[in-house]
């Protein structure tokens, strides 16, 4: 009897502004593994997404081969597929790397000459066969053009894919991100999905999607489910993590006077609470002051002094009556940026995407490159760091009860040339490049 685990969207190394959150994510992770170990899995699979970027920090590559290693030295194997964050079009991405380290095997093998994907034999005798993601429409188009007739076989066998799919999908991904059911290939014994940041269960078709296992935003946070899939004899068991305990807290803000507004937030503090982790949305527009007029910085360490590992802030929605005026005082260029930009903006997340791309066209030509070829590289960076931005900018928040248009499925229709004279090619969505 094969025994499997089903872990997806790990993005380990997301939070990187927040080393609490960061190394919860690391953590969860990490006990993923651990009671695959322990509960015997045969092998593990990966449904993409398993780093928050295709070419992560060393120390959470190094926190991620550890961890993957004491499963490998157990002789389990571990197959993966791309997601659409660990996926760079251009270069190659630590998958890559791993790959060739055999850390693990993905499973995306596709014959271009015969347009079929080949099932790879896991020594259980199951046989695997995926497909990547990609943040992009592509990956609908290719379902549809690849020959699923596999060799019929009495094997036991998985598909792995990274995106989602119609029937089964939350609502604020697009349909026409999604892909139909029907263009999943056939007879296969378990679909491990990946991509969608919840859990899904579709047991008349067998696909699943665990979710993440930490998350890697705030509506991943808010959301209570958090774990992964142990398969049993092709029994799914849903391993759900309870810890860390995470405490949500919203502030409407709509129409309150700035005092009105400190306030509500005084009286938060005198509340009893308790949990590891304590997010606070505080949104709304304010009928007289502006959001800098209060210390949220303040706020955030008194609340934290209440017992939370960590405090996290949004305030993205959060709008004053009238503008600022600007005041420069004698400082450094990159201070008043910084102070402009915390004045400014919300968030931590937006604080450090201004900077970010501050640096970013602040960046110089290099001698002896062309002009071409420094506009190309400036757009590559700031691509890298809209996709981030985009991808924070997470679907509906549920508890809000308000269809959220910047949806974390919803892509923008970028005029990014795709592979050669526009073409898709299978490099493109993730198969070997070689
Ligand atoms: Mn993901």
């Amino acid at each position: 009897m094969v025994k499997f685990a089903h872990i997806a969207d790990c993005h380990l190394g997301a939070f990187g502004r927040n080393p609490d959150l960061r190394e919860y994510n690391l953590k969860a992770f990490e006990k993923a593994i651990d009671i695959s170990i322990e509960r015997e899995v045969d092998f593990i699979i990966i449904a993409g997404d398993l780093f928050h970027n295709p070419h992560p920090d060393m120390d959470v590559v190094n926190r991620a081969v550890q961890t993957l290693m004491r499963a490998r030295r157990e002789n389990i194997r571990i197959y993966s597929v791309y997601g659409s964050h660990d996926f760079n079009i251009a270069r190659a991405s630590l998958i890559d790397v791993l790959e060739s380290a055999e850390v693990f095997k993905k499973v995306v093998n596709y014959l271009e000459e015969e347009n079929r994907l080949v099932l790879k034999e896991d020594p259980s005798g199951v046989s695997i066969a995926g497909l990547s993601g990609r943040k992009n429409r592509a990956d609908v188009s290719y379902f549809e053009q690849i020959d699923f007739s596999f060799p019929a076989g009495d094997d036991k066998s998985i598909f792995v894919f990274h995106s989602p799919i119609a029937e089964l999908k939350p609502a604020e991904i697009h349909e026409e991100r999604s892909l139909p059911l029907s263009s999943l290939p056939e007879n296969f014994d378990y679909y491990a999905g990946g991509h969608i940041h919840m859990k899904i269960a579709d047991s008349d078709n067998s696909i699943y999607y665990p979710g993440p296992t930490f998350g890697a935003s705030y509506t991943d946070l808010v959301r209570d489910e958090r774990g992964f899939y142990l398969v049993d004899d092709w029994e799914p068991e849903y391993i759900r993590f309870e810890e860390p305990e995470i405490l949500s807290k919203r502030i409407d803000a709509e129409g309150l006077k700035i005092e009105e507004l400190e306030e509500e937030l005084e009286s938060l503090l005198n509340e009893l609470m308790e949990g590891d982790i304590l997010l606070l949305k505080v949104f709304g527009r304010l009928s007289q002051g502006t959001p800098s007029d209060i210390d949220f910085n303040d706020i955030k360490s008194r609340l934290k002094g209440k017992g939370f590992d960590t405090v996290y802030l949004n305030r993205r929605e959060l709008d004053g009556e009238e503008l600022e005026h600007i005041k420069v005082k004698e400082e450094k260029e990159e201070e008043i940026e910084r102070r402009l930009l915390e004045e400014q903006v919300g968030d931590e997340f937006g604080q450090s995407f201004g900077q970010e791309l501050l640096k970013v066209l602040k960046m110089e030509k290099k001698d002896g490159e062309t002009e071409h070829d420094y506009e190309e590289r400036i757009w590559e960076e700031v691509w890298e760091l809209v996709k981030k931005r985009d991808e924070y900018e997470t679907g509906t928040d549920e508890a809000e009860g308000k269809e959220n248009t910047e949806g974390q499925y919803e892509e923008k229709e970028y005029s990014r040339e795709k592979g050669v004279g526009g073409q898709i090619t299978l490099s493109d969505f993730g198969g070997d490049r070689s």
